[in-house]
């Protein structure tokens, strides 16, 4: 076994190559750009080495300096993790020149894996069932149009060089052929030098399963079962678990075997995916196969308790596969999200900021979180924007949904977008526990996905008030909204005032609607009530916090939901629904001198738009001293009495966290806030 390895990635799987490592006694070394000198996978690691500019094609990239780091560190090994040069057969092939072993695949088998056509070629002579298609080096359009009417239309167009995706075209009738070849044949030539195609039956809506295989240097090789990969978004793997929802154990058995012939087809060590294409009637079609260890493979982990890094060094190290097909099995169901630091509602755009909050669901035999990032690093430009991979595993699906759907809940990250609730929302459709997965499941269900119904204002508005209201008081009083003598009732922000009944109005956004309700407070017992009135509703409700967790009592019903910050408000989850609720703008009431005593709290995280008067101006009551944005609209702060402005904490433009003290203002009788 290897007594140093280095480590030629960085993030979460750089993460968890050196867990493992360190684990069996193997020391580490490190390889970051300028960007990542603080990284979480140098503060792991034994030793780091600087290889370059962030620009990957400066630093991960570079074959050869990462190679010259090995080298001068001792490294006797090189684990390339996965994108970078994990797939690359010249730097495979230059680390066996260098003597230092590559912890991978022989250089062969990436070269044979890395044309499409070629690859197909490859498994229809180890009798591995292809796609209905054509696949040959002819590429008349003469020809590929008869090869189109042989398979029966509607067809797929793939660029042999292609992959992910990239440079396939679905041509429905013959009429449209030409056209779309010339178009393919160009946009494959742009994309990737080569403009040669593959002819294929369309299959409508197929599952992506994908056989994890494994093979040694002694002759061995085994399947470590499958991974359902179809929730997809533009290529791009969302949702992926194992076992496959609904795979029966002649399936599973047929496609593991079918993989793992694949494999022995192309001389395979190490890990290896075997991607299949699964129709709706069962059969199942070679689509690629990934020479290098994938994203997903934590599911693979968690169901056959096995860790697949340790295999790989020890397979690299020259000793035999740890199990036999025999010795694996599966236990239960294991699922993963991807977390990104994107926007949803932005088509995805990736984001960048600093994660100014940070706090993973607690991890356990249900829960694990693969992350390269700590709270206040910062998701810059320059790498996928991935801020960790979120794994639950339980004895049955279900079981495993529900646990998805808590750690989801759980996972608190505050100072830059994300899409959490995005995942939330998908793992929350009926359609995904029904086990109705596959590639075109994002598309059919997107209009739950991404306009989620909005919640049952019955149910979820009081919910909601009794959280927004809790979280806001305990936020300030964090905050120092509450001067020290905490007794007092002068100094409690919840709208008390002297003689009158602590009765405030509440504007709340409930996802994307707002209601106004009015909260009444009263203490029968030294137990705090409010009745909540909207219209001629009457809610009585109680409820207190208990970290992130709201006990809440609407009318005597008592419930337990996990709280979120999100934004500028929280999200709220109960029985895997999730509600996004915020404040749409403080309760600035009938102007008192107490609203003054909130100091002028931000009613949520927004920006300062425009200061509206200056500081030192004397002011009517209601006039507007400056203007917020937040939750996509402009708030006005007004003043709650004649005075003046005597100073603004925030100068427009600036960001400001909910609950914030804006400003500083003296009343024309002379009280100060
Ligand atoms: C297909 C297909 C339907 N019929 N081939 C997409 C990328 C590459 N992995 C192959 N892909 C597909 N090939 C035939 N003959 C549908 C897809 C496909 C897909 C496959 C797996 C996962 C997600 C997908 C999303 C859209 C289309």
């Amino acid at each position: 076994m290897f007594q140093k390895i280095l480590i030629a990635n960085r993030g979460e799987i750089a993460c968890r190559v050196i867990r493992t490592a360190r684990r069996l006694g193997i020391r580490t070394v490190a390889v970051y750009s300028d960007a990542d000198r603080h990284a979480l996978h140098v503060s792991m690691a034994d030793e780091a080495v600087n290889i370059g500019a962030p620009a990957p094609k400066e630093s991960y990239l570079r074959g050869e300096r990462i190679i010259e780091a090995a080298l001068a560190t001792g490294a006797q090994a090189i684990h390339p993790g996965y994108g970078f040069l994990s797939e690359n057969a010249g730097f495979a092939a230059l680390c066996a020149a260098s003597g230092v072993t590559f912890i991978g695949p022989p250089p062969a088998a990436i070269e044979a894996m890395g044309s499409k056509s070629a690859a197909k070629r490859l498994m229809e002579t180890a009798g591995v069932p292809l796609v209905p298609g054509y696949h040959g080096e002819e590429q008349d359009a003469g020809l590929l149009k008869r090869e189109a009417a042989r398979i029966g239309y509607p067809v797929l167009l793939k660029a042999a060089a292609g992959g992910g995706g990239k440079g396939m075209r679905r041509v429905d009738e013959a009429a449209q052929f030409e056209q779309a070849l010339a178009a393919a044949k160009r946009e494959s030539d742009k994309a990737f030098g080569d403009a040669r195609m593959l002819v294929e039956k369309c299959l409508v809506h197929p599952r992506h399963v994908e056989i994890q295989v494994f093979c040694d240097d002694h002759g061995n090789g085994v399947y470590l079962f499958e991974r359902d990969c179809s929730l997809q978004r533009r290529h791009q793997k969302v949702v992926e678990e194992a076992p496959a929802p609904g795979l029966g154990a002649e399936l599973r058995a047929a496609m593991g075997e079918a993989g793992l012939r694949a494999a022995q087809a192309i001389g395979y060590r190490g890990a290896g995916t075997v991607e299949f294409l699964l129709a709706s009637d069962g059969a199942f079609y070679f689509m690629e196969m990934n020479t290098r260890l994938q994203v997903e493979h934590p599911v693979t982990e968690m169901i056959t308790r096995q860790d697949l890094v340790e295999w790989q060094l020890r397979v690299a190290a020259g000793e035999p596969l740890p199990r036999t097909q025999e010795e694996l099995s599966i236990h239960g169901h294991a699922i993963e999200v991807r977390v990104y630091a994107e926007d949803p509602a932005r088509d995805f755009l990736p984001v960048t900021g600093t994660l100014e909050f940070l706090e993973p669901p607690a991890e356990g035999l249900h829960v694990r979180v693969d992350t390269g990032v700590v709270q206040g690093d910062s998701i810059g430009i320059h790498y996928d924007p991935m801020i960790a991979k979120l794994i639950v595993w339980d004895e049955s699906r279900p079981r495993a949904l529900a646990r998805l759907k808590a750690a989801l809940a759980d996972y608190r990250i505050a100072g830059l977008t994300t899409n959490l609730r995005f995942l939330q929302s998908l793992v929350s459709v009926p359609a995904f526990a029904e086990e109705l997965v596959h590639t075109g499941f994002i598309e059919e269900h997107s209009e739950q996905i991404f306009h989620p119904r909005t919640a049952d204002a019955d149910t979820w508005l009081p919910l909601a008030a009794i959280a927004l209201l809790l979280d806001r008081e305990r936020r300030l009083a964090a905050q120092g909204g509450v001067r020290q003598d905490t007794h007092s009732p002068w100094q409690i922000p919840n709208a008390w005032r002297q003689g009158a009944p602590r009765r405030q109005r509440l504007e709340i956004m409930l996802d994307a609607d707002r209601h106004d309700v009015y909260l009444e407070e009263s203490a029968e017992g030294g137990v705090r009530r409010w009745l909540l009135t909207q219209g001629g509703r009457r809610v009585v409700l109680n409820g207190h916090l208990e970290g992130n967790t709201l006990h809440a009592a609407t009318d005597g019903h008592w419930r337990r939901l996990r709280m979120a910050q999100a934004g500028e408000g929280l999200s709220l989850f109960l029985d895997g629904a999730v509600v996004g609720c915020a404040l749409a703008r403080p309760d600035w009431g009938d102007a008192g001198d107490d609203d003054a005593a909130q100091g002028f709290a931000a009613p949520m995280n927004g920006a300062v738009v425009a200061h509206l008067v200056d500081a030192g101006q004397t002011v009517a009551k209601g006039d507007a001293l400056m203007v917020m944005e937040a939750m996509k609209m402009e708030h006005a702060i007004r003043a709650p009495v004649a005075g003046r402005v005597t100073e603004f904490f925030y100068q427009p433009g600036e960001l400001v966290a909910g609950g914030a003290r804006l400003l500083a203002f003296e009343s024309a009788a002379g009280a100060r806030s």
